[in-house]
């Protein structure tokens, strides 16, 4: 069906649906309203008008063929945290490590800046669903946007149309209002109302802000239901790991932004590691409940990649750089001559160069790089090959261990594992790592990051622990957690882990120790592997380097625990017991370890 470009809703929409799509386009007053359907007509009826308007640029068609760039706006190129709001009724609901605004200031302040925002533009309704299509883990967003990239890009991420609508249940949806407003960075707010299942974003048009579907309400709104109902959702990838004998190991692993899932999620096997492969079942976020076996079970609620576009190359990842060739819009990465696409790390540069912003590029005279830091591609999960069968399954994958990580260029070895659930909370809870450019603020300092959820968290980070916590009161059957850090350096500065396909030399460790297989050594902070069990020959890696890799430096831990310390102290007297107890039981290995 061609979209309808109508001010009256289709059929199958429910009176609380158009209700409410009629009740903001009172206030935000848009030409028009159209409801989409997710078909491929309507994509390309969308794609064909930014063409036209320059909001997308055709790319090579005999090479990139259906592939677009999008430019952002120059302010407009990350995720924006210091605009990000739980608009929680308590303060104390939102927490020490969120923004917070009382739910009226909110609703006054967003309704200024709300009337008549839209004049002049139209506005897309978009049913959405997440997750697979007949589980009882799936849920029903409408975003409404005056953005046709955030529309498309919609499409690209979740399902849209009918399958949503279909999927609605007596419970309700979560409604998003997206609008560009201005870009005016001054008045830009990502807003989030638990209560009121509502988020609304104004005047930025980048993923992580005005992708509603994504971290507002897949993670946010999410982890807030998540909480009253024993679940958890999590920035998190999920992956079946195949070994020679067949047998497939689900596992999760929460890394801050552009701290590797993606590439985790779509790792393909080094030529010496025969038999292996990985199922990608998620590359960002996981909904995690519990069965009635006491199962762990995961699904995606996303159908798309949004994903880090520098240092994507043939070389570290030849299964992206297959991906991205066709159906694919990029965002904020450079061009050359011949309509293609180019960021830094993929190889060598074109003769002929426009970066992000479109300006001539020439290496060594321009100033900057000519793909932003965060450019991002985003497409569909379905055209990956090595999509896992599993992924549309409506009751999620068994999940058997959790992995951590983030980059730590000094401190933590590249994989152990906790001595228990508790200690493993803790392992996530006291997550510290150095920031990217996924958001807006310096890059490349350490901060606290529990669960790589300090961004999405949306209430009480002390409460998200004692949630993570009650699951050992539960009948499950618990995954067992894992730290990595791929991201160590040498004295040269240089990453001593070569990373990428090799990572899966660190999974394999994971799977045979979930297999009861794998030997390690008991340390104080954890089990990390004997050099021989990681069976790292076929790498060439020298020995020092693997012990480097390995190492566990007491006394730089016991500074490590003193910020843990700190920081936990900021977090006030919510602070679970059995996290201190265990935070306490760390420091106090780690100092007869010492003086033994
Ligand atoms: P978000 O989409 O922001 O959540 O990021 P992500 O966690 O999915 O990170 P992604 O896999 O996109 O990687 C981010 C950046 O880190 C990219 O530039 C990757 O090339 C780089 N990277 C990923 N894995 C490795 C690794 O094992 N070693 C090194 N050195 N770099 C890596
Ligand atoms: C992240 O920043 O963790 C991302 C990109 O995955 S965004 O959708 O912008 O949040
Ligand atoms: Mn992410």
């Amino acid at each position: 069906m061609i979209m309808t470009l109508t001010e009256e809703p289709p059929d199958d929409v429910p009176r609380n649906v158009s209700h409410w799509v009629q009740s903001v386009a009172e206030i935000t007053k848009p030409d028009s309203v159209s409801w989409c359907d997710g078909s491929e007509e309507e994509f390309s009826s969308l794609v064909d008008k930014m063409v036209s308007d320059g909001t997308l640029i055709k790319l090579n068609e005999r090479t990139y063929p259906n592939c677009y760039l999008h430019r952002s706006d120059p302010n407009d190129v990350a995720r924006s945290e210091e605009a990000t709001f739980i608009c929680s009724r308590d303060k104390d609901d939102a927490g020490p490590t969120n923004n917070w605004m009382a739910p009226d200031e909110a609703h006054a302040k967003l309704r200024k800046l709300l009337e008549g925002c839209m004049v002049g533009r139209r506005m897309y309704v978009i049913p959405y669903l997440l997750g697979p299509v007949n589980s009882p883990y799936s849920q029903v967003g409408v975003e409404l946007t005056d953005s046709p990239y955030v529309a498309v890009s919609m499409e690209v991420m979740t399902k849209v149309g009918h399958v949503a609508l279909e999927h609605l249940r007596k419970d309700g949806f979560v409604k998003g209002l997206h609008s560009m407003g201005t870009l005016d960075p001054r008045n830009k707010y990502i807003c989030h109302f638990p209560d009121e299942k509502l988020i609304i974003s104004l005047n930025s048009n980048y993923g992580g802000n005005a992708l509603l579907g994504k971290k507002c309400h897949s993670l946010r709104l999410a982890s807030v239901m998540a909480r009253d109902e024993g679940w958890l959702a999590e920035h998190m990838l999920i992956i079946g790991i195949e070994s020679p004998d067949g047998t497939l190991t689900y596992v999760t692993g929460a890394f801050p932004s552009a701290s590797g899932k993606t590439n985790l999620t779509m790792l393909k096997p080094p030529d010496y590691m025969k038999g292996w492969n990985v199922w990608a079942v998620s590359d960002d976020i996981a909904w995690v409940h519990l069965d009635s076996e006491g199962t762990f079970r995961a699904t995606n609620p996303e159908s798309g990649f949004f994903a880090v576009a520098p240092n994507t190359s043939l070389k570290t990842n030849p299964r992206i750089m297959e991906i991205v060739k066709r159906n694919t819009i990029f965002t904020n990465v450079a061009l050359s001559s011949d309509q293609t696409p180019w960021w830094e790390g993929m190889g060598e540069h074109p003769r002929k160069l426009w970066d992000w912003q479109g300006r001539v590029w020439t290496a060594g005279r321009s100033p900057g790089s000519a793909a932003h830091p965060n450019s991002r591609f985003t497409t569909s999960i379905r055209q990956y090959s090595s999509l896992s069968p599993e992924y549309d399954n409506p009751n999620g994958v068994p999940i058997s261990a959790i992995i951590f990580g983030g980059r730590r260029s000094e401190l933590v070895p590249l994989v152990y594992e906790s001595f228990s659930w508790e200690h493993g909370v803790l392992m996530g809870a006291m997550l510290r790592v150095e920031t990217t450019a996924a958001a807006s603020g310096e890059v490349g300092v350490l901060r606290n990051d529990p669960m790589a959820m300090k961004p999405f968290c949306g209430y009480n980070i002390a409460d998200y622990f004692k949630h993570w916590l009650s699951f050992t009161s539960k009948r499950g059957k618990l995954p067992r957690i894992f730290q990595i850090n791929p991201f160590r350096l040498g004295p040269d500065g240089r990453f001593l882990w070569p990373g990428y396909g090799h990572n899966l030399v660190v999974l394999k460790w994971i799977v045979e120790r979930c297999r009861g297989r794998a030997e390690a050594v008991e340390t104080p902070i954890g089990y990390v592997p004997t050099p021989a069990s990681l069976k790292v020959a076929a790498m060439n890696l020298p020995e020092s380097t693997i012990s480097e890799l390995l190492r566990v430096e007491n006394p730089a831990w016991i500074d490590e625990l003193e910020s843990t310390r700190l920081f936990f102290e900021s977090l006030g007297d919510k602070l679970p017991k059995t996290l201190q107890q265990e935070l306490e039981r760390l420091i106090d290995r780690l100092a007869s370890d010492i003086h033994s």
